[in-house]
């Protein structure tokens, strides 16, 4: 048998990188039985089929992490692609995206693409808005090669993933990072101003400064109804930090008496905006569990 990584799937096949080449295969193995379907990023052993080189997957290794949406195993940082502008930023959105990282416990990263299309006081007051919440962020522009350098930084050596809604950029951010790559990108729609989904599948691929990268397929929605609700406020790093001060064992930041979060909300130490995504979280929740 053979090791390797798969690096793309289609269609119920699997493209999988190993020492001796890229094999197409198909998922054999006993994994099956359990319903495990195989991820981009998953170490597998393959068994080749002499006659036509066909391989077959039969063992996926243990993952170390997996991401649900978009689902991809073993990467270590995700990198969460939001434009200022064309489409604008749902931090409604990219709020939910961050508690999937952190519950995964995996780095985020958020990247504000398209900073060419916006002025410097707009950029401002939204990276204001995660300045307390401990997240790196790194403005980015394509069309005047803005912050790459710095996004090269913290790709190194790692395993990550680019996130996001369609059309903010992730597989252009990629192409400028190395041309080589050539990904396909696509015009955003001129009524809508919204991505028009043009890649179609996740892709697993080396950086030729080290580290590797998966382009991922845009989103636009993101479940978080299997979150607790008492759990919701250890996926916001600021919120957790300042619980510690309330009078409560349970509190739920929202009407209690002596909450620590309402006080360094109020003294500006969380941002109002992530604040009240947090309540609206918690609401939808609340009503998620009632049913
Ligand atoms: N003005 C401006 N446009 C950009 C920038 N980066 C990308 N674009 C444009 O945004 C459009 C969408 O880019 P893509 O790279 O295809 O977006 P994507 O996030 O990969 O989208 P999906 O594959 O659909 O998820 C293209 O027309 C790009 O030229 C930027 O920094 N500034
Ligand atoms: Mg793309
Ligand atoms: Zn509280």
């Amino acid at each position: 048998m053979l090791e390797g990584i798969i690096i793309k799937g289609i269609g119920g096949l699997y493209y999988v990188k190993t020492d001796k080449g890229l094999y197409e295969c198909k998922a054999r193995g006993l994994f099956r039985k359990d319903k495990i379907k195989p991820l981009v990023g998953d170490k597998v052993l393959i068994e080749l089929n002499d006659i036509d080189d066909m391989g077959y997957i039969m063992e996926i290794k243990e993952r170390d992490t997996v991401l649900i949406r978009p689902p991809v195993a073993n990467v270590n940082q995700v990198i969460i692609v939001f434009a200022l502008k064309d489409p604008s930023p749902n931090l409604w959105l990219l709020d939910r995206f961050l508690i999937l990282a952190e519950k995964e416990n995996l780095d985020a990263v958020i990247c504000f693409n398209k900073i060419d299309l916006l002025e410097k006081d707009e950029l401002e007051k939204i990276n204001n808005i995660y300045n307390n919440s401990g997240y790196e962020i790194i403005n980015t522009s394509t069309k005047q090669e803005e912050g790459i350098e710095e996004l090269k930084k913290v790709l190194k050596d790692k395993i990550s993933v680019f996130a996001g809604p369609s059309g903010v950029g992730k597989s252009s951010l990629l192409n400028t990072i190395q041309p080589n790559l050539k990904l396909q990108t696509g015009e955003i729609s001129e009524k809508t101003k919204r991505g028009k989904h043009t890649t179609r599948s996740s892709q697993l691929m080396e950086l030729y400064f080290g580290g590797w990268v998966v382009d991922t397929p845009g989103f636009s929605s993101l479940d978080i109804n299997f979150i607790e609700e008492n759990e919701l406020q250890d996926y916001f790093p600021e919120i957790l930090e300042y619980s510690v001060d309330c009078k409560f064992n349970d509190c739920k930041h929202y009407k209690e008496p002596k909450c620590g979060v309402k006080d360094a909300l109020e003294e500006g130490k969380i941002s109002e905006e992530r604040y009240n995504n947090y309540l609206m979280f918690l609401d939808e929740i609340k009503n998620f569990r009632r049913y």
